[in-house]
């Protein structure tokens, strides 16, 4: 999927090395979505449900993976989507607005001119936010995300979610909420629990009683068991 996405435009090459890193991590935890990684994917779900501006911020390799679970998911928290590239060309933004647009997304933002805001302290062509989405955002869900901008996210004061199956990457570190999983799989696995946690008394609590650094230290755990 990876490299027909990277035939498609959607991908950089980066994004190919990128998702090898992953994979390395995936073997090790047994390429299954462990009992850690479903903790977190509940939390995460809990978290969208209580936001009330949560945006879902999608670069290539997300674009490439998981178009249609980008579209369900925010249909089902009522968020935002928008494309974030590390590496910025307006071509690819399209591309992966018309992928998007195909599984159903209405309004996609941070396209072109639309990143007009500017995360502070950022240097990365990824300090460039719609100021309708990211930038007022209160929620903010970065799949397989670099760390300066998780790090920046959270020091504007807002809530970081992210996927990522590098339990020792700062993104990982920084995010209040990570999950440690295959995007492939815990994509449909958060559109499922959205669904069925919706309208639940239950949400609050399940996103206090969430401990993040308790949570990568289990995933740890578990790729050390797997070497
Ligand atoms: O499309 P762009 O221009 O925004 O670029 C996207 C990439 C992914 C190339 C860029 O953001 C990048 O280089 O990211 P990093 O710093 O490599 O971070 C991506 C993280 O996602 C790494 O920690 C990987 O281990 C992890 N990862 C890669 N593939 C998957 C994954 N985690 C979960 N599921 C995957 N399939």
């Amino acid at each position: 999927m990876l490299v027909d996405g990277f035939r498609r435009g959607l991908v950089v090459p980066e994004g190919l090395i990128a998702h090898g890193r992953g994979e390395a991590y995936d073997y090790l935890a047994g390429e299954h979505t462990t009992k850690t990684a479903q903790r977190a994917i509940k939390a995460a779900s809990a978290a969208l449900l209580l936001a009330k501006r949560p945006v879902i911020s999608v670069n290539g390799n997300t674009a490439a993976l998981c178009p249609k679970e980008v579209v369900e998911l925010a249909q089902a928290t009522n968020a935002a989507i928008e494309v974030n590239l590390f590496y910025r060309t307006v071509e690819r933004e399209m591309a992966i607005k018309s992928e998007l647009e195909k599984y159903g997304a209405k309004d996609v933002l941070g396209v072109g001119a639309r990143a007009s805001a500017r995360i502070p302290e950022l240097q990365s062509e990824r300090r460039r936010v719609d100021p309708e989405g990211i930038y007022k955002a209160d929620t903010v869900f970065v799949p397989l995300e670099d760390g300066d901008r998780t790090e920046a996210l959270v020091k504007m004061g807002k809530t970081v979610i992210t996927i990522d199956l590098n339990p020792l990457s700062r993104t990982a570190k920084m995010a209040q909420i990570t999950i440690v999983d295959n995007i492939i799989r815990a994509m449909p696995a958060m559109v499922q629990l959205v669904r069925s946690l919706n309208g639940s008394r239950s949400i609050k609590k399940i996103v206090d009683d969430f401990d993040n650094k308790k949570n990568l230290k289990e995933s740890l755990k578990t790729i050390r068991g797997g070497m």
